[in-house]
């Protein structure tokens, strides 16, 4: 007891919790890292099997267990790992009299103390919004009985007046998130016009995405231990023997993560949907259970974001921490070929120089297409078909119909290009 105290007293600048979470170690470490990366020190874990519970989330037995253990350790605040309703949140605040913070509204905390650009601002106050909306007319209607932990102050309000301010403020930001989207998509199309092809990286939170990003664009982003160091999304160039890509580093994902999380961030992420390659960071030093649920949360996410797995590259990062009999085992457990993954190390640089050559590789390599043009798509792309001549050798059978075949001879990424444009023709006399 004195022994928890004194910790507790250690640690005067930092907010104080009990963790209540499920009986499994994954969970257990995640949960841990996610409340010490919001500020928090855990004083004490509790699991249980269900978190679901209609009063408390936990089962009544265990939340008086709760109870007593809050008057033996003193926590300010009671972080319960999984998604809770008003009610549950009223209940727990009312039994413990402490502040509870669902895992939403954690994560939530993480991005507000990480976000520094303006943008970054805009997409947590849009998640904040949007978590606090379905609990909005809830959370007045119960400040109004009394007021507990989390609910002071809301009591003055009216139960719609609330409901329709946070409405409205949603609307505002999300009007400011598109105009900074469309910005975005300038940027795209002045690369597009450049012609540079953008590779981004994606991966759970501290994979080393950044770390990565540092080593070959030659700049200094901050890199951290703790969750959701990334917020923004950084734009460097690199050099492939001869060849110049862009590279992109993005906000890291997490399990269990929300969808709406997801699209408040989705003006950052959208650099994924439109990267000719994504480089998937996992992070190999991890046990091989751990691995494939991250990995199976990181396809989710790019799923969600229309990333063709075609476009998707493996990358087993930290394989410093590993020996090559463990590398060997990881591979087939996320179904990776030596084809479609790497080894490397970021941070001591191991296999990085072998990962840009097969990057190179897989955009500029030579190959050759036949593309098959409709005679009403040919004057419209005639500069573009100019532009593939440049790039690379075309040689034409024009038929009686006035349609066209090539047969190319180029980089994987200036036939990608060419057929984007046919495609967006094709498109637009679709319309
Ligand atoms: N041993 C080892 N550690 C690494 C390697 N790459 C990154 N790290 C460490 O992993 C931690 C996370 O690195 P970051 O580069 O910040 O990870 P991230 O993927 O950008 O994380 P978020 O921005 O939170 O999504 C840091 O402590 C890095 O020093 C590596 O190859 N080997
Ligand atoms: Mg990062």
């Amino acid at each position: 007891m004195t022994q928890q105290s004194d910790s507790a007293s250690s640690h005067l600048q930092k907010k104080t919790a009990v963790l209540i979470t499920y009986p499994d170690q994954f969970v257990i470490n995640e949960a841990a890292g996610l409340a010490e990366a919001a500020g928090y020190t855990v004083l004490k874990t509790l699991s249980q099997r269900y978190l679901s519970r209609a009063k408390y989330g936990l089962g009544a037995g265990k939340a008086e267990n709760l109870r007593a253990l809050l008057d033996e350790v003193d926590a300010s605040t009671v972080i319960f790992d999984e998604k809770l309703r008003s009610t549950q949140i009223y209940n727990l605040a009312e039994l413990t009299k402490r502040e509870i913070i669902d895992r939403e509204r954690l994560i939530l905390e993480i991005f507000s103390r990480r976000a520094t650009t303006a943008e970054a601002k805009l997409q947590v106050g849009l998640a904040e919004l949007t978590y606090e909306l379905p609990r909005a007319k809830e959370k007045v209607r119960l400040a109004k009985i009394s007021e507990q932990p989390g609910f002071f102050g809301l009591g003055k309000y009216e139960v719609d007046i609330y409901d329709r301010a946070i409405k409205r403020r949603i609307s505002t930001v999300k009007k400011k998130l598109r105009d900074a989207s469309k910005r975005r998509e300038l940027y795209r199309i002045q690369r597009r016009r450049l012609d540079i092809p953008v590779v981004s990286l994606a991966g759970y939170t501290g994979v080393g995405k950044t770390t990565l990003f540092n080593s070959l664009t030659g700049d200094s982003k901050e890199v951290g231990s703790s969750h959701f160091t990334t917020l923004t999304t950084s734009t460097g160039s690199v050099k492939l023997n001869g060849f110049k890509i862009l590279l992109s580093d993005t906000v890291g994902f997490i399990s269990r993560l929300p969808a709406y999380m997801i699209e408040a961030f989705k003006s950052t992420l959208e650099e994924l949907t439109y990267a000719s390659l994504v480089l998937l960071l996992v992070d190999a030093a991890q046990p091989t259970e751990d691995l494939s649920r991250r990995y199976r949360s990181c396809v989710e996410v790019l799923t969600e974001l229309s990333v063709s797995p075609a476009r998707v590259f493996l990358v087993f990062n930290k394989a410093d921490l590993v020996d090559e009999t463990q590398r060997k085992l990881r591979m087939p457990v996320l179904g990776a070929t030596p084809q479609n993954s790497a080894f490397i190390s970021a941070k001591t640089g191991l296999g990085v120089d072998a990962l840009l050559e097969k990057i190179r590789g897989s955009i500029f390599e030579t190959v050759e297409a036949e593309v098959s043009l409709k005679h009403t798509a040919v004057v419209s792309l005639s500069n573009r078909i100019d532009w593939l001549k440049d790039h690379g050798e075309v040689q034409i059978d024009k038929h009686s119909d006035g349609s066209l075949t090539l047969h190319v001879k180029a980089n994987t990424w200036i036939i990608d290009r060419f057929l984007k444009s046919v495609e967006e023709v094709e498109m637009k006399q679709d319309e």
